[in-house]
């Protein structure tokens, strides 16, 4: 699309359309009509689970057992034992918090189990004041939530491939979840340490049997990290960094350093493993791009996406989450045309920055041949690229931080697939 194209509140012919949903001319709806005597008939059955009490309390919840499909695809890896990775099924969820139970993980080493008595953080050096904190020194502090996204920044990889790969769409771009994360703002803690002029840097270090280490700017540490305990309103669970974590917001996951033992403040960056080895991305030119931490703007439609199909003619909800490292999205344009016209889907609120954003739009099937997209703005008005302006920037064989466009076609019977387009 060129730059000076306009934009069409109503794209795809019409098809594509805010106030779809509110037109009477159209029948959208999908429940089944029912006839009088029917329903009367209904009332008087009444099924088997009604017939008798249900199930006793129970001291933790579980999903439905008709909802076991909706779980995390895991994928170790022979690179160490408790190495790989797990994803959520975006394809399967709603709304804009993932679950704590459907987070995706990613370690290097395995789930330390950790004693939260024996637990300690450690600041040290380059400040005034060396400071060891318990668990339970740490819960009297004040607190704050972040709602925010957390991507590994090699999420989507499979998309630099040359063919589209034929996945559910949360098993190759659901190395990305959000949750509500509470805890001390790292500020405080630092303050406390009294950080020593020359300090540039700041070396998080977990205690996990990988001891992942990473570097961090200190005007980032400084701004808006959280050293998070509680994960959507309980202690945050063993995968995701029992009983101490670091939230970086917007950065890429691996600086958001799980079961966190010691900030160690430096002049310059440690140069660890996955800051140099991994994480770091070749260009074409032959350089690597290091540090690159923030997230750049990304959507994705969730519903319907790859393994859905569309059985009748009739209105849909396009569905789907959009978010951007940088702050708050602004607009998410959606196309059933590839591309060639847009309209803006409705946000729901709240719009967080650095969080994941539910964007929805009704969209009118009548068995036309389609392809779905949605391209993601921010409040820095950086607007998320097509698959092809993303590689002629970034080369063919990128790996890291894949935020393109995603397109899938519907087919005349209503099957979809992934698609370059
Ligand atoms: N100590 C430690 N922290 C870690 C990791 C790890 O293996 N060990 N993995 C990192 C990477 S690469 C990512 S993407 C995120 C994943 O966080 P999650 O497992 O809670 O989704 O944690 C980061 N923090
Ligand atoms: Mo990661």
């Amino acid at each position: 699309m060129s730059k000076d194209q306009e934009f069409l509140p109503v794209a795809g012919g019409g098809l594509l359309d805010r106030r779809l949903f509110l037109k009477r001319s159209l029948s959208f709806s999908t429940a089944v009509l029912i006839a009088p005597n029917v329903l009367a008939d209904t009332e008087d059955t009444r099924s088997a689970w009604m017939q008798k009490p249900g199930a006793p309390f129970s001291n933790y919840g579980q999903p439905s057992p008709y909802e076991q499909a909706t779980i995390r695809w895991t994928m170790g890896n022979s690179m160490a034992p408790g190495n790989g990775v797990s994803w959520t099924p975006l394809h399967k969820l709603e709304g804009m918090i993932t679950p704590s139970g459907l987070h995706f993980e990613r370690h290097h080493n395995g789930v330390p189990k950790i004693d939260p008595k024996q637990h300690k953080l450690l600041i040290h050096g380059l400040v005034n004041q060396s400071l060891v904190f318990s668990m339970d020194d740490l819960l009297r502090y004040p607190m704050q939530s972040c709602y925010c996204f957390i991507e590994c920044g090699g999420n989507s990889n499979a998309a630099w491939r040359s063919e589209p790969i034929q996945t559910e769409l949360g098993y190759f771009h659901g190395m990305a979840s959000c949750s509500e994360w509470t805890g001390i703002p790292l500020r405080l803690l630092l303050a406390e340490a009294h950080v020593k002029g020359r300090a540039k840097w700041l070396i998080a270090e977990g205690a996990d049997a990988a001891m992942m280490n990473i570097s961090l700017p200190l005007d980032k540490a400084f701004d808006d990290c959280i050293l998070a305990i509680y994960q959507n309103g309980e202690r945050i669970r063993p995968e995701h960094g029992y009983p101490l974590r670091l939230i970086v917001p917007g950065w890429e996951g691996v600086v958001n350093v799980k079961w966190l033992r010691r900030l160690h403040l430096s002049a310059m960056p440690t140069m660890a493993r996955n800051e140099t080895a991994k994480y770091t991305e070749l260009l074409p030119s032959g350089k690597a791009r290091q540090f690159s931490f923030v997230m750049e703007a990304k959507s994705l439609i969730t519903q319907p996406s790859y393994g859905y199909k569309l059985e009748q003619h009739g209105l849909y909800q396009i569905s789907g989450l959009a978010w951007s490292g940088r702050g708050k999205i602004v607009k998410v344009e959606v196309s059933a045309d590839g591309g060639k016209s847009w309209a803006e889907a409705e946000l729901q609120s709240p719009v967080l920055a650095k969080c994941f954003t539910r964007f929805r739009l009704p969209w009118q099937w009548q068995g036309q041949k389609a392809v779905l997209k949605s391209r993601a703005t921010d409040e820095t008005g950086y607007v998320q690229p097509e698959r092809d302006v993303l590689l002629a920037e970034r080369g063919e064989h990128g790996y890291f931080h894949y935020n393109a466009i995603v397109s899938w076609e519907v087919s005349a019977e209503g099957g979809i697939r992934h698609v370059y387009a």
